[in-house]
């Protein structure tokens, strides 16, 4: 940009921008997507029922780290049903309808089936990302955020 040197085409760009405000002036909220794969840690020990790490993986996007904030609505969540996470399994997901703006992605592997589907929270021996992945989401755009389940609930 070289301001003082052109006057002119400055002065028209201010009009042009005054008469299409309605495009740039209200922030971009189209939600976006986050995607990615899960997988546990290869320090995870998988070997006993039911912490064979098969179970029903919850992931989640929210606003604050779940270490300090625990109850937390998710601005977004996904279920994906029968995870096998063993012998180093990639299991694909995706979290649609997502804000723009830069969130924790929290989640764990239900590997006792126990949790509530309404209200789904870790209980002790569940796989769990740690720390909890950030994730950026831009408008209207694709994420891809790989997840490692690292720590077992203690
Ligand atoms: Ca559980
Ligand atoms: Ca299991």
């Amino acid at each position: 940009m070289r301001p003082s040197r052109a006057p002119f085409p400055i002065a028209v760009l201010a009009v042009a921008l005054a008469g299409c405000g309605s495009a740039t002036d209200p922030p971009d909220d189209r939600p976006g997507t986050v995607t990615g794969h899960v997988t546990a840690a290869s320090g995870l020990s998988c070997a006993s029922d039911p912490d064979d790490c098969v179970g029903v993986l919850f992931l989640y996007v929210v606003e604050e780290d779940p270490l300090v904030t625990i109850a937390q609505t998710p601005l977004a969540i996904t279920v994906v049903d029968s995870a096998d996470l063993s012998g180093g399994n990639r299991v694909p997901y995706t979290l649609t309808d997502v804000p723009p703006g830069t969130w924790y992605l929290a989640g764990f592997l239900d590997d006792d089936a126990n949790a509530s589907r309404m209200a789904p929270m870790p209980d002790l021996g569940d796989p769990i990302p740690y720390p909890f992945p950030q994730v950026t989401v831009e408008p209207a755009a694709s994420t891809t955020r790989d997840v490692v389940l690292s720590l077992r609930m203690p």
